[in-house]
Formats: structure tokens, C-alpha cells, sequence
């Protein structure tokens, strides 16, 4: 049977070059800064994102954790939209380890709103925390895969900059969102001090996440990388990968997005299911299921004994993810089990 796995853009595997590249890197030990492959992913990512410099990281998740050690001091507040992968997603790290209070905000469709954060701000106050970060999200996990639209983004970056309030973003998806908006990724990454992207999911690196920011705050992340367990010694053979995904794979993300399109218009048409086709604007889709009187566990399990993997996101939906090891032949076959399933 063949396994046409939606669970995620992270199952996607190294492409041939990439193994290729991988075998022949020139390598050393990059906790001297001797590994040459390392080196050259990370001056390629810092250009890619129009940033000074940049930091191989073995996840997003310590990637963004990094960047809220780095950008603030435990016992500071930080902003972050109540739906983000930060907030829900890391194990409470930001509170554990780095000993930031989160202040969560609804947002539209994972975009925080300015007033929202201008509002939670906090003043000077004897018992306040201090708000140390923004944190936004593009594209949107919990959203669907949508993105946050430039203006937003700016609006929010000024604010910050007025209130002298350091950005981060989980650009976890930042080439998805740059080819959904149209733009080059350094238009987005203009709006935040501090972006962290992944290789490893639709751009199909095996491992790795990326860092990037000023070249004091990479300094700063790297200690702490190396607090963290994340000192990696003969890395090359990761960031062989990487660069190869800076290079290539990011190219053809429109595939993807078009794949998430045919799905969603598709699995639109059986009776009891329905997609808001405004939030198809990536990869992602959360589909509602809940007409189909079926319930979400009894139709993953049904799925996946048809050889289609999903993941369900609650009682409603379950997220469909498009990517390399997907095909549109695929697409089509599944929605076509999928109805047969929904009778
Ligand atoms: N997301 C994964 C799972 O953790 C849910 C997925 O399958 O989507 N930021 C965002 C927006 C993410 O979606 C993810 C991973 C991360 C950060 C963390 O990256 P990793 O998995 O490399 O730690």
C-alpha cells in the first residue's frame, strides 16, 4: 500500500544531492568554528535573511528558545499570539529555561494586532514585570498556514522600535510565506530583530534550524547554544543539507502551495467537509470535519489504514501538510478515499 503521509512538511527526506553533498563536506570541529560547511551555511543564511550573521541551531524549537534567552533577562514579560507554536508547542521552555513570563494575545488569524500589543505593553510600574519581547509567527502553524501581511508586520516592527521592545520571529515556514506573499524572504525578515527558520521542513534538509540576527545576538546565542547541549562538533555533514535547501528546495515551494490549493478545493466538494479556501495560502490546511458525523480519531485511524496520515488538530479538524513527498497524483487519490470514507 502506499503510505501518502499529510502528517507534516518535517517527514520530507534528504534529496539526492543533499546525501551526495553530505558524503564529500569538508568538515571540522565547529565549536572552534573550524567546520568550513558550517561556516559557509551560515554566512548563506545571515545573506539569504539580510542579516549580520547567523547560527546552525539542531531544531526550531531550540531555535527559538535561543533566541528568547538571547533577546531577554529571566523575569521579563513577552508577547506572543495565544495560538503560537512558541507558546503551545515547546514544552514551556520560554517559562522552564528561559524565565520569561508569556503574555498571550488573540490575534486575527495568527496576526497580532497593534493596539492589542501597544495595550499590553507594560509601563513602569513597581509590580510589573518588564516586557522584554515580540514574538509573531509567519507562516501561521495554528492558523492554517496563513501568512502575516507585510503591513502588519511593519506596523508592528515600528512599534517595537518606538517602544525600544526587541522582534523575534518563527519564520519556521519563512520561504513559504515569502512565496504565498510574493516577496523575497528579506522583506520579511526586515521587520524583526531576530528570524528562525527551518531546513528540515519543506526546504527537506535532514536536520537543522537557522538563526539569524545581529552579529552581537548571534555571539549571545551561540553560548547559549552550547549551554543548551547544542555545541555540535563535525556539523558540515547537517549544514551540507542546509545549504543545499537554502539553494534549491526553496525554489519549489509554489508546488507545494498549488498541491494545497487542489486538496483543499477538492476535499471541499465531499458532503460533510469544508476548508475556508482565504486560509489556503501555503501548505497547510486544517479541514473541518465535524459535519461528516465522524469523529476525528475514528477517521484518522480510518485514513490510515487506507494509507493516508493526518494528524488530527481537534474535535473539528485534522491538518493536511503538503510537500515533496507529496505528489498531485497523490493529492487526487487521497480525496478520493477520503469521500469513500465520509459515506
Ligand atoms: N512544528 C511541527 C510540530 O512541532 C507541530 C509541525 O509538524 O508543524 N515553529 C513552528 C511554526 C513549527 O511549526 C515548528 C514545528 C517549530 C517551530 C519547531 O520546529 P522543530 O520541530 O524543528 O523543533
Amino acid at each position: 500500500m502506499r503510505i501518502m503521509d499529510f502528517r507534516s512538511d518535517t517527514v520530507t527526506l534528504p534529496t539526492e544531492v543533499m546525501l551526495n553533498k553530505m558524503v564529500k563536506a569538508p568538515l571540522g570541529d565547529d565549536v572552534y568554528g573550524d567546520d568550513e560547511t558550517v561556516n559557509r551555511l551560515e554566512a548563506l543564511a545571515a545573506s539569504v535573511m539580510g542579516k549580520e550573521a547567523a547560527l546552525l541551531i539542531p531544531s526550531g524549537t531550540m531555535g527559538n528558545l535561543i533566541a528568547v534567552m538571547s533577546h531577554t533577562t529571566p523575569g521579563q514579560e513577552i508577547i506572543l499570539e495565544e495560538s503560537s507554536h512558541i507558546y503551545l508547542y515547546e514544552v514551556a521552555g520560554i517559562a522552564r529555561v528561559a524565565g520569561v513570563q508569556a503574555r498571550t494575545l488573540k490575534g486575527d488569524n495568527g496576526a497580532l494586532r497593534v493596539a492589542d500589543i501597544e495595550a499590553a505593553i507594560r509601563v513602569d510600574n513597581i509590580h510589573f514585570p518588564e516586557t522584554g519581547l515580540i514574538c509573531q509567527e509567519n507562516t501561521h502553524n495554528m492558523g492554517g498556514g496563513v501568512t502575516i501581511p507585510l503591513e502588519q508586520m511593519e506596523a508592528v516592527y515600528k512599534l517595537g522600535k518606538a517602544r525600544n521592545i526587541p522582534l523575534h520571529l518563527d519564520g519556521a515556514r519563512i520561504f513559504n510565506a515569502a512565496v504565498a506573499l510574493g516577496v523575497n524572504v528579506r522583506e520579511i525578515a526586515k521587520y524583526v530583530d531576530s528570524v528562525m527558520f527551518c531546513l528540515s521542513k519543506g526546504l527537506c534538509a535532514p536536520i537543522g534550524s537557522m538563526l539569524v540576527g545581529e552579529r552581537a545576538f548571534i555571539e549571545k546565542a551561540r553560548k547559549y547554544r552550547k549551554m543548551l547541549g547544542g555545541g555540535m562538533r563535525q556539523a558540515g555533514i547537517i549544514a551540507a543539507a542546509g545549504i543545499v535547501a537554502l539553494e534549491e528546495q526553496s525554489k519549489r515551494l509554489h508546488e507545494d502551495h498549488s498541491n494545497a490549493i487542489l486538496l483543499a478545493e477538492r476535499l471541499n466538494t465531499i458532503e460533510g467537509v469544508a476548508v475556508d479556501l482565504t486560509t489556503v495560502q501555503s501548505n497547510i490546511i486544517n479541514v473541518d470535519f465535524h459535519d461528516t458525523g465522524i469523529s476525528i480519531p475514528d477517521l484518522v485511524n480510518k485514513m490510515r489504514e487506507s494509507g493516508i496520515l493526518v494528524n488530527g488538530r481537534n474535535h473539528r479538524l485534522i491538518r493536511f501538510v503538503t510537500h515533496n513527498g507529496v505528489t498531485k497524483a497523490d493529492v487526487v487519490e487521497a480525496v478520493e478515499i477520503i469521500r469513500q470514507i465520509c459515506k
